[in-house]
C-alpha cells in the first residue's frame, strides 16, 4: 500500500492525553535504536503474538501464536478501545507506540528481515497514528518530507525508503500498527478510507533548493569524518535533507561522497555496510 492518509480518528485529546501518562510506567524496549542517530527509538507492544510484551524486535515474537492485547493494553483502555472501534483486528500482527525525540532515523526500508516468518504473520501493511506530536516532527519518503498530524491514520508504505525526524524534545507518541497481506487493505479500517492516491499536498512541506554552496559545505565534512563521529556526520547530513532539497538520493549519496572524498577506506567501508543494510539485505 502507498503511503497516504485515509482519514481522522475521532480522539478526545485530552481523555488521551490523561491515559497516556501510563506511560510513564511501561518498560519500553530500544530495539531498532540502531536505525538513529540522536535519541533512541523506543516502543511498546500493545498487541502482539500471543499477547507477549516480547523485547520488541519483530522478528523474537512466536509467529505461530494469535495476536492478542498485552498487558499494557489494558492500561490504556480508551485507546484500545479506539483501536478496535476503528480497525479490524482479525489480520493485526502488531500495536505498537513508539516513541522519539530530538533524533533522526537514518533512510530505511522495513521488512527486509521478515522472509522468514510465516505469510500470514508477517508484516505487510502498516498504519501510523499519531497521538502526540508537533510541528517539528517529520517524515521523509524518497525526496518527500512531511508531516503527520494528531488523530490522523496514515497508511505507510515501509518497504520504500523512509525516515523521520524529531528536531524537538517532547516525545513524539506514535501508534503503530502492522497488519499481515489481505487483498484488500481499504478492508482492514472500520472507517471509509478517504480516496487519496499518494501523500496529499497540505502534508507536505516544501523546502529550498539546496545551493551548490551548501553542497560543498557538506562535502567538506570529508575532512572531519571518522570512525568516533561518523554518526554525528550522518545526523547532520540527515537533518539537512529535512531543510533543504539535495535532489534524489540526497542522504546516501553525500554519505557516499563524504566517505570516499575522506580518502579513509574505515569511513567508506562502513558506508557501504550501511548501505547493504538499511537497504537491501538485512538478516534476522
Ligand atoms: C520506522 N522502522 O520507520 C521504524 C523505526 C526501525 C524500523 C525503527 O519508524
Ligand atoms: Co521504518
Amino acid at each position: 500500500m502507498r503511503t497516504q492518509r485515509i482519514g481522522r480518528l475521532d480522539i478526545d485529546q485530552p481523555r488521551l492525553l490523561a491515559e497516556l501518562e501510563q506511560m510513564s510506567t511501561f518498560v519500553f524496549s530500544d530495539a531498532y535504536s540502531d536505525y538513529l542517530c540522536g535519541g533512541p527509538w523506543k516502543s511498546c507492544m500493545l498487541w502482539s503474538s500471543g499477547g507477549s510484551v516480547g523485547d520488541g524486535l519483530i522478528t523474537n515474537y512466536d509467529h505461530d501464536k494469535a495476536s492478542a492485547w498485552t498487558e499494557y493494553a489494558e492500561r490504556l483502555p480508551y485507546l484500545c478501545g479506539m483501536i478496535e472501534r476503528s480497525f479490524h483486528l482479525d489480520h493485526l500482527n502488531f500495536a505498537r507506540l513508539a516513541v522519539i525525540s530530538n533524533s533522526v532515523i537514518i533512510p530505511h526500508r522495513d521488512l527486509l528481515e521478515l522472509g522468514e516468518i510465516p505469510v500470514h504473520a508477517r508484516n505487510a501493511h502498516r498504519l501510523h497514528v499519531p497521538l502526540v506530536t508537533n510541528e517539528a516532527c517529520y517524515f521523509a519518503e524518497e525526496n518527500i518530507v512531511y508531516r503527520m498530524k494528531f488523530a490522523e491514520a496514515w497508511f505507510f508504505d515501509a518497504s520504500s525508503i523512509h525516515s523521520a525526524a524529531s528536531f524537538s524534545e517532547q516525545s513524539r507518541v506514535h501508534l503503530l500498527l502492522d497488519f499481515a497481506d489481505v487483498r484488500d487493505a481499504g478492508k482492514l479500517v472500520k472507517f471509509k478510507p478517504d480516496e487519496q492516491a499518494g501523500i496529499p499536498r497540505d502534508s507536505i512541506c516544501s523546502r529550498p533548493k539546496m545551493t551548490e554552496a551548501e553542497r560543498a559545505s557538506l562535502l567538506s565534512l570529508a575532512d572531519v569524518i571518522d570512525l568516533d563521529n561518523f554518526k554525528d556526520v550522518f545526523s547532520l547530513v540527515i537533518k539537512k535533507h529535512y531543510r533543504k532539497d539535495g535532489g534524489p538520493n540526497f542522504i546516501w549519496d553525500t554519505m557516499t561522497s563524504i566517505a570516499e572524498a575522506s580518502r579513509n577506506p574505515a569511513v567508506s567501508l562502513k558506508v557501504r555496510e550501511l548501505h547493504e543494510y538499511f537497504l537491501l539485505k538485512r538478516s534476522a
